[in-house]
């Protein structure tokens, strides 16, 4: 399946609501009224876009329908309006309707020498995975990767992110199990200077907002690598789990402040149906989505482009 399918069957449920139900609710040459309203909000809510998302995009209904005849093709403009309102701000990459935008677009980049990205989150969200399949789109674009396989925590994660970058056919730095996971970024640092890369990732082992010690540790590892190249980390993503829907989001908004996040990936948006996620994660937090990935596969992360995010849920 091409990207921006999966991508459309990511939001399956929110595009359901959006479309099946706007015909459903508003039929033509009824009069709209605040009861067909208020079920078109609980609709809204029930698609993960969240409450307030969902009052402004009723409360804009409201404005320019209510008591009026119903004319479904004005309402799904208005929807539609809303909804790339609702995720202005975000900078815009350019891709084709079916092909991957440009990854480079998305980061901030160290002109100087390798850019840094750490990537953190809770346990089990789609991190390693996620740096696999980012490191292959850098790759596919030309750029020389490093990983760091900064997870001395948990046995298999090194294991594992060596497999990902044996396929990819990327450098990794490794370090002993239990090791200071600040070490393992020191010596990545190091290799992607001596490599002269183009990008470093280090992946760092799942962790909840509330461990101080290891939200500590996230800190130490960027004062390692901000000593060694300037600006480290240029990029730090956030990776969330898009299953776990409005619940990811709170422990996403402790999280980022304290990680210091410039970016977000929407994991496993593949099998969730709860894209529309997205809408409050823009709304509520200061960073934007940046990727989207769309299954556990090497090819399956997609550029998140508002601009495709809306026309995939369009009316
Ligand atoms: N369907 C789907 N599965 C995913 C996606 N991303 C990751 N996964 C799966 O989620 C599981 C956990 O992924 P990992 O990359 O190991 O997650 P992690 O955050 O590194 O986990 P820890 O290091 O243990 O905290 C694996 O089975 C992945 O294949 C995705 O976009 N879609
Ligand atoms: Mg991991």
């Amino acid at each position: 399946m091409a990207l921006f399918e999966k991508f459309k069957s990511g939001l399956q449920k929110t595009r359901q609501v959006l479309n099946t139900d706007v015909r459903d609710l508003f039929k033509a040459g009824a009069i709209l009224d605040e009861e067909m309203l208020e079920e078109f909000e609980g609709r809204l809510i029930r698609s993960d876009m969240g409450v307030e998302a969902a009052d402004e995009i009723v409360a804009e209904l409201r404005k320019q329908h209510l008591g009026r005849t119903v004319d479904p093709q004005a309402i799904a403009e208005t929807v539609n309006a809303k909804l790339r309102d609702l995720l202005s701000g975000e900078d815009r990459a350019e891709g084709g309707e079916e092909e991957n935008a440009d990854p480079l677009t998305r980061l901030n980049l160290n002109p100087d020498g390798p850019t840094v990205i750490l990537v953190s989150g809770v346990n089990g969200v789609g991190k390693t995975t996620s740096i696999a399949k980012l490191a292959k789109l850098l790759t596919d674009a030309g750029q020389s990767v490093v990983l760091s396989a900064g997870d001395t925590f948990r046995a298999a994660a090194v294991e594992q992110l060596t497999m990902w970058a044996g396929r990819i056919g990327c450098e990794i730095v490794t370090g002993e199990a239990n090791s200071d996971p600040a070490s393992v970024a020191h010596r990545g640092a190091a290799r992607a200077k001596e490599l002269g890369a183009d990008v470093l990732i280090l992946d760092t082992a799942g962790r909840l907002q509330t461990q101080t010690n290891l939200m500590n540790e996230l800190g130490k590892i960027r004062r390692v690598v901000g000593k060694q190249i300037d600006g480290a980390p240029h990029e730090s993503l956030l990776v969330i789990d898009a299953t776990t829907g409005q619940n990811g989001l709170s422990q996403a908004e402790k999280f980022s402040e304290a990680a210091g996040c410039t970016g977000i990936v929407l994991s496993k948006l593949d099998g969730s149906a709860k894209g529309g996620v997205v809408i409050p994660i823009r709304r509520r937090m200061s960073i934007p989505v940046k990727f989207v990935g769309l299954g556990e596969g090497l090819g399956d992360l997609a550029v998140f482009e508002p601009e495709k995010f809306v026309r995939a849920l369009e009316i």
